[in-house]
């Protein structure tokens, strides 16, 4: 008798596992690993004395759980200096979100000087995977 209620109670459990997994999926069958995290443009370019500006991250679909986004950054502006990043990475994303903008305020001068660049690279993702369209380029423009 303790024995086929044990047996039961497991084939329960194991019902209401089934029934979770499939009202997780939505009506779909995409599992997390094949949405892509991309950058939305390749590269855009402003002054100097723009303020803010967005490095806008795409998801090829809405985010089914909270991810993580590495990003590493070169080019020939210097950051703390000529911007500074209001979205530092590791980027936390929740889930729900189908795009994020990465935050960064350039800093304005009085220097007259070339323009200046920042190369954005998406380096992971935690859940998800990464797309093509893994780099930004951003211009400043020198306004002086
Ligand atoms: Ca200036
Ligand atoms: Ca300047």
């Amino acid at each position: 008798m303790l024995r086929s209620i044990t047996g039961l109670g497991v084939l329960l459990l194991g019902l209401l596992v089934i029934f979770s997994c499939d009202s997780d999926d939505g009506g779909g069958s995409t599992s997390p690993a094949s949405i892509e995290a991309n950058f939305s443009v390749a590269s855009a370019r402003g002054s100097e004395s723009v303020g803010t500006i967005a490095a806008t991250i795409e998801f090829t679909e809405t985010l089914p759980a909270e991810t993580t986004l590495l990003f590493s950054y070169a080019g020939s502006a210097l950051n703390t200096q000529d911007y500074r990043f209001l979205t530092p990475s590791p980027i936390t994303v929740v889930s729900g979100l189908s795009s994020f903008d990465l935050q960064i305020e350039i800093l304005e001068d009085t220097e007259q000087e070339a323009d200046e660049t920042i190369e954005l690279m998406l380096e992971g993702a935690s859940v998800i995977s990464l797309g093509s369209q893994r780099t930004f380029t951003y211009t400043i423009e020198d306004n002086d």
